[in-house]
């Protein structure tokens, strides 16, 4: 284990714990989709809504395959942790993680247009308790061309730059 990766760990693992009893199950994964929705005031059953909530349960899918090691339907904050810490795992990105990102960063992109600006990337990482000093440092690891704002494809270069907590945390 890599004790310095824990605290990211853990702070993802509460993130994702909708409920907080310690334990990530399918309803976590669909309540936090719908949580997001509900902060930007997006039914569930709008066509991104529903995108968001599909790439969600695809994302607790594929997570419990990789990390419920006793099948019990549920991932524990150790599992998770043995996941997150083990040599080969934050390294390569589930495109499965990908695709829930870029249903959510389609939610964030209020007017549409394929774009966000600072002030939309911000409102979108501070749903997910980041501060808006952090985020101005991911959004400047994105907007490469410094335009002030930025589209999917430069969120996926940047996160082969530089990994996928420097965006969404503004920490490498
Ligand atoms: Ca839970
Ligand atoms: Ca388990
Ligand atoms: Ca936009």
């Amino acid at each position: 284990m890599t004790a310095e990766k824990l605290p990211l760990a853990d702070r993802i693992f509460d993130l994702l714990d909708t409920d907080a009893d310690g334990r990530l199950v399918e309803g976590d994964y669909r309540a936090g989709a719908e949580r997001l929705l509900q902060s930007y005031g997006m039914g569930p059953h709008s066509p991104k809504g529903r995108a968001l909530i599909e790439a969600q349960l695809a994302l607790w899918e594929r997570e419990a395959e990789l990390m419920d090691r006793d099948h019990d339907g549920a991932i524990t904050r150790e599992e998770y942790r043995t996941w997150f810490t083990s040599e080969d795992a934050p390294g390569q990105v589930a495109p499965e993680l990908l695709a829930m990102l870029h249903a959510q960063f389609n939610v964030a992109d209020k007017d549409g247009d394929g774009r966000l600006d600072l002030q939309d990337f911000a409102a979108w990482r501070e749903l997910s308790g980041v501060s808006a000093r952090a985020a101005a440092a991911a959004f400047a690891l994105i907007d490469s061309d410094g335009d002030g704002a930025v589209v999917w494809d430069d969120f996926v270069a940047a996160s082969r730059a530089h990994g996928l907590p420097a965006l969404l945390f503004g920490q490498v």
